[in-house]
C-alpha cells in the first residue's frame, strides 16, 4: 500500500520477514503514529499476534507462518529430535494467540507438514519456503479479489464496510477494500461508509486511515447507525471480510457483521464476504462450531486516543468495577450472504453440498 510518511509516499506492505526478523506495522498505534516494529523471534511474533500488533485472518496467517521460519532458523543447530521438538512447541505457541480466525491454524499446519520428511536442513528449507509461500499467496489473493470483486461495483455506488479488511489486514491491498480500491483505481465514483467497529475501532482507526492514504471517499459512523442508512437508500452494497467461513457458508467475522448482514437483507441491499481460499474451513460444518474469541473486558470499559497535544492516552468511560463482556466475532448465517467474493472468483448460492464441494 502507499503510504505518506513525512512528505513522502512509500510502498510498503502490513508485514514481511527479512532472514530471522519478522517486521510489522504497529497497527496499535495507527491512525495516530506510523511506526514498524522489528521481532527477533518466534515467541516476539506469538506476542504481536496476540496482542495485536497485526490482526486480520489473512495477516494473523502469514505472521504464524513467518513465526514458524523463525523458529526453524532459531533450532537450526539443533540435534534432529530436539529440533523437531522446538518446532511442535513453537507451533503450540503460535496456536495459542488467537483462536478464532483460520487462517493462522492452517498456515502453522502448512508448515509442520512441509518440515514433515527428508533430513534437518531439507525439512529447514521447506518450511522456510512454506511460509512465504503463504505471503507470496496472500499477495496474489488480494490482487484476485480485487479483480473479480470491482467487476461488482458500479460508477456511484456507496458501500459499506465493518471493521478492516483491508491492506493492514493482510500483507497488502486486503479482502473487503481490494475489490474498493480497484474501481476507485478504475476511475469508477465510489464512497465508503466506515463503520466505527467498537471496540477497537478497526474501522475508525484502521479503514478510515486506508481511505485516506488512497484518496478515497469515506466517512466514519457509528455502529449503531449502518441501518439509518440503509433504509434511508444511501447503500449499495456491503462488503466485509472473513476470519472463517465454514462448510456450509456460514460466516464468523467481527462482532457486529451478524446485525449488517440481516439489516442488509431486510432492506434488500446485497452483502458480499470477500475472503480467500486460506480463510475457508471446509472441515467445519457450522459457524456455531467455531471457537469466538472473549477479549478483555477493559476493552470496553477503557477507550485509548491521542490528547490534544498528540500524546496516547487512556480514559476509563465507564464507572471503576463495571462488568463489560467483549465477543470479538459473531457469526452470520449463510442464508444472508448474497455471494462471496474469492480469489477463484465469486461463488455465489446454492451450494451443491456446501460450499466444500466449490474448493473441493
Ligand atoms: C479482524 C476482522 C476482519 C477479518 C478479515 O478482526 O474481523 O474483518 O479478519 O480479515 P481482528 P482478512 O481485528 O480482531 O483481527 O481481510 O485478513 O481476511
Amino acid at each position: 500500500m502507499k503510504v505518506k510518511i513525512d512528505g513522502e509516499t512509500r510502498d510498503v506492505k502490513t508485514l514481511w520477514r527479512e532472514d530471522s526478523t519478522v517486521w510489522m506495522i504497529d497497527q496499535r498505534k495507527l491512525p495516530h503514529k506510523f511506526e514498524i516494529i522489528s521481532l527477533k523471534n518466534h515467541k516476539e511474533t506469538a506476542k504481536a499476534i496476540k496482542t495485536m500488533v497485526t490482526r486480520g485472518a489473512g495477516a494473523i496467517g502469514c505472521a504464524a507462518g513467518f513465526g514458524m521460519a523463525q523458529a526453524a532458523l532459531e533450532a537450526k543447530d539443533l540435534p534432529f529430535h530436539e529440533f523437531m521438538e522446538y518446532l511442535n512447541n513453537a507451533a503450540e505457541t503460535i496456536k495459542t494467540t488467537r483462536p478464532t480466525a483460520v487462517n493462522l491454524f492452517k498456515a502453522v499446519d502448512r508448515c509442520l507438514v512441509a518440515a514433515g520428511w527428508g533430513d534437518k536442513e531439507y525439512r529447514l528449507e521447506r518450511l522456510i519456503k512454506e511460509a512465504d509461500n503463504i505471503a507470496n499467496e496472500d499477495l496474489k489473493a488480494s490482487l484476485a479479489m480485487g479483480e473479480s470483486g470491482a467487476r461488482l461495483i458500479e460508477d456511484g455506488f456507496r458501500i459499506l464496510t465493518h471493521c478492516n479488511a483491508g491492506a493492514l489486514a493482510f500483507t497488502d491491498h486486503g479482502t473487503a477494500l481490494s475489490p474498493i480500491r480497484y474501481a476507485h483505481r478504475e476511475g469508477k465514483k465510489v464512497f465508503v461508509w466506515v463503520d466505527e467497529t467498537r471496540p477497537r475501532c478497526q474501522g475508525s482507526r484502521l479503514t478510515a486511515w486506508e481511505m485516506q492514504q488512497e484518496g478515497i471517499p469515506y466517512s466514519v459512523i457509528v455502529d449503531n447507525a449502518a441501518g439509518y442508512y440503509m433504509r434511508r437508500g444511501e447503500v449499495d452494497m456491503v462488503i466485509v471480510g472473513a476470519d472463517r467461513v465454514t462448510a456450509n457458508g456460514d460466516v464468523v467475522n467481527k462482532i457486529g457483521t451478524y446485525e449488517k448482514a440481516v439489516l442488509a437483507y431486510e432492506n434488500n441491499i446485497p452483502f458480499y464476504v470477500a475472503a480467500p481460499g486460506m480463510t475457508f474451513d471446509l472441515e467445519t460444518p457450522t459457524g456455531d462450531d467455531v471457537e469466538i474469541e472473549e477479549r478483555d473486558s477493559e476493552e470496553v470499559t477503557m477507550m485509548w486516543g491521542v490528547d490534544e497535544a498528540g500524546e496516547p492516552t487512556r480514559v476509563m468511560i465507564t464507572r471503576e468495577g463495571t462488568i463489560a463482556r467483549n465477543p470479538a466475532f459473531d457469526v452470520t448465517p449463510a442464508k444472508y450472504i448474497t455471494a462471496f467474493i474469492t480469489d477463484r472468483g465469486i461463488i455465489k448460492p446454492p451450494y451443491r453440498e456446501g460450499i466444500s464441494w466449490t474448493f473441493g
